[in-house]
């Protein structure tokens, strides 16, 4: 066996009041970028206010960097239009994943980090990076830049493969 594995699982959630490219409206997609991995929601034809409810898997990698979005306008005949990007800075959900093994005592729901809003990050309002279930979870809404208008929401996990295993173990003993 190797390294353990360690995965980042992204959930994007929905977009709200996002950018008109097409005559009245948009078909919306999201691409996130982790270092060299890249992954996409679906589109989602002639909507502004777009749910995808998708969850997109990246390998956790050092350094751990940025997470990066950038929506799209899908167009038929012609290049896809911009629809804005925002990024997350993963530091305080990978800090908050060095705790877990502390926190594997507790029991139910325990708020580990809280990032406000500022002029160096994205966030629309404060983002908790919260221990739940057995895993660490970090709920983000973010402002998209370089577009008129719209928001972009996410749940981002945490998921440690070791960890998972060894509770695995722990089961069947
Ligand atoms: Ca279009």
């Amino acid at each position: 066996m190797g390294e353990p594995r360690r995965l980042l699982k992204v959930l994007v959630l929905q977009g709200r009041h996002l950018a008109v490219r097409d005559f009245r409206t948009s078909d919306p997609y999201v691409i996130v970028k982790l270092g060299n991995q890249t992954a996409k929601t679906r589109v989602i034809n002639s909507c502004l206010n777009p749910v995808w409810n998708e969850e997109l898997t990246f390998s956790v990698t050092e350094p751990l960097g940025i997470l990066k979005l950038e929506v799209f306008d899908k167009d038929r005949f012609k290049a896809d239009d911009k629809m804005g990007h925002a990024y997350v800075d993963l530091q305080a959900i990978a800090s908050a994943a060095r705790l877990k093994q502390v926190l594997q005592a507790s029991v139910g729901e325990t708020k580990i980090r809280k990032v406000v809003p500022s002029k160096e990050n994205c966030l629309v309002k404060e983002s908790f990076v919260r221990y739940a279930e057995g895993e660490i979870v970090q709920d983000v809404c973010l402002r998209l830049s370089d577009v008129e208008t719209g928001d972009i929401e996410l749940k981002i996990k945490w998921v440690d493969g070791a960890s998972t295993a060894a509770v695995a173990t722990a089961k069947t003993l």
